[in-house]
């Protein structure tokens, strides 16, 4: 043994865990080990079963074969070729393909590694976009409340979840936020779309418009139904009236589409889903299967032709990363779009939808459930919080969730479901039965 070599160890102390209470976890962790199809195993072999598709990633279950063989190909073949001024043939292959499944006119693609990264250069392609077409005032970027965008600054400044806002001071500058649409009060329980109040929601970025001046707002972006916040599902005519106002004040309008992209509402896209055209579409997730990590911006021919042609030969956009484009995350996707094509997922995901409404409906009656929201395959039950300890619930939930076989997502007293778009309706029936047992095993 050299003397900088340490003997190897389990210590848990020296990865610091992202977005983890990490005390908590290492006094009492919790492992996996392999994954296959909708299952993880722990390191005694014990399956559990996925109702979160990873992070609401994995969209064609896990270590899917075929993707897994393209993985293993091209890391033997061409395992890293700079995107920079140089090409390799799948980042176009790869691009083309999205170009085709994207919504509209959107039909060019950045590449990136993650959500968050997608976020930032889709703001960042919205403001040089403004300018390009002297424009150069409008440079406000209008999030909403509740809105999760990853955590560069550029998405913790546009999002809207105040934890993860409040360590970081001050921000981008000239952002402003539109209303949430969650109104409890009004749509609890609505099965899918809710009916109530999606005009007014809207309604309040004419108030912001009119405060700012759209002479100073440059894009306006969301989710079209906000994931981490505890699936909050628009309510009906909300994201066709946000269009609207965008056309009327000539602003940009950006889906985050980290999470509602690659079927998990039963289309490729939400846009489509909803029918409402976005300017701007972000993805990563799904995009790969999460097999390698990558994300990517889709961008409508209007905005791209404005930045090629304001650049008199030049570079357009001064920005990218080393790994944009990456051999590994190219063929990931590739094999990834074929599986989700040969296997008709995103129709399969239509089509349980329905079901899966039920099942989780279900639930409603449940010891401290007070709501339950859902779409396509997302869903999320809300639990009221134990007095004086919000989260308590949703922790202990997980737990012993987790310890009867069944990873769910939470956050706070929400817990979240978004299986992959292969799970067969018996999973869907057990996700549901020991969600049940362990809400009605809560204090
Ligand atoms: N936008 C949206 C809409 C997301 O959901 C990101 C951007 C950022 O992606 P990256 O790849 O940078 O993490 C996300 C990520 C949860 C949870 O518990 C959701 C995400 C990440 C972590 C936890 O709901 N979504």
């Amino acid at each position: 043994m050299t003397a900088h070599t340490k003997p190897p160890t389990n210590d848990l102390e020296a990865f610091w865990m992202p977005f983890t209470p990490n005390a908590r976890f290492k006094a009492d962790p919790r492992f996996v080990e392999r994954a296959e199809g909708m299952y993880y195993y722990t390191p005694e072999g014990r399956p559990v079963l996925d109702a979160t598709s990873g992070l609401w990633c994995v969209n064609a279950g896990h270590c899917r074969p075929r993707i897994v063989e393209a993985i293993q190909r091209q890391a033997a073949h061409l395992g890293y070729a700079t995107s920079f001024n140089l090409g390799h043939p799948k980042a176009f292959e790869l691009a083309s393909r999205l170009a085709n499944l994207l919504p509209g006119d959107i039909d060019h693609v950045f590449f990136t590694n993650s959500g968050s990264e997608s976020v930032d250069t889709a703001l960042k392609i919205a403001l040089a976009y403004q300018r390009a077409r002297g424009k150069g005032s409008k440079t406000r970027l209008i999030g909403r409340e509740r809105g999760y965008h990853g955590v560069g600054f550029g998405g913790i400044s546009v999002g809207g979840m105040v934890n993860n806002r409040k360590q970081f001071g001050t921000l981008l500058a000239g952002v402003d936020h539109l209303p949430h649409t969650h109104d409890p009060d009004r749509n609890a329980f609505s099965r899918g779309r809710p009916q109530h109040g999606g005009e007014a929601f809207a309604d309040a970025l004419e108030r912001i418009v009119a405060l700012h001046d759209a002479s100073t707002i440059a894009a306006v972006i969301v989710e079209p139904v906000a994931g981490s916040a505890g699936v909050l599902v628009p309510p009906t005519g909300y994201l066709e009236r946000l269009r609207a106002i965008c056309d009327r004040h000539d602003i940009l309008l950006i889906f985050d589409e980290v999470i509602t992209g690659f079927g998990r509402l039963g289309a490729p896209f939400a846009a489509e889903y909803f029918g409402v055209q976005p300017d701007l579409i972000t993805m990563a997730k799904g995009l790969t299967n999460a097999a390698v990590p990558m994300g990517a911006v889709g961008v409508r021919g209007g905005v791209y032709e404005t930045l090629m042609d304001g650049s008199e030969g030049g570079i357009e956009l001064f920005h990218g990363y080393t790994y944009s484009g990456h051999p590994l995350a190219c063929a990931a996707g590739l094999a990834t779009l074929d599986t989700y094509r040969d296997e008709g997922l995103f129709a399969r995901a239509a089509s349980l939808a329905r079901a899966f409404e039920t099942a989780v409906h279900s639930l409603a009656g449940a010891p401290h459930v007070v709501d339950i929201r859902n779409l396509g395959l997302m869903a999320g039950i809300e639990l009221a919080s134990r007095p004086g300890e919000p989260g308590a619930r949703g922790r202990e939930a997980y737990h012993h969730a987790f310890d009867r076989g069944v990873l769910i997502r939470v956050s706070g007293d929400t817990l979240a479901f978004s299986p992959s778009l292969i799970v067969e309706p018996s999973q869907i029936d057990q996700i549901v039965a020991v969600t049940r047992e362990v809400i009605e095993g809560l204090e």
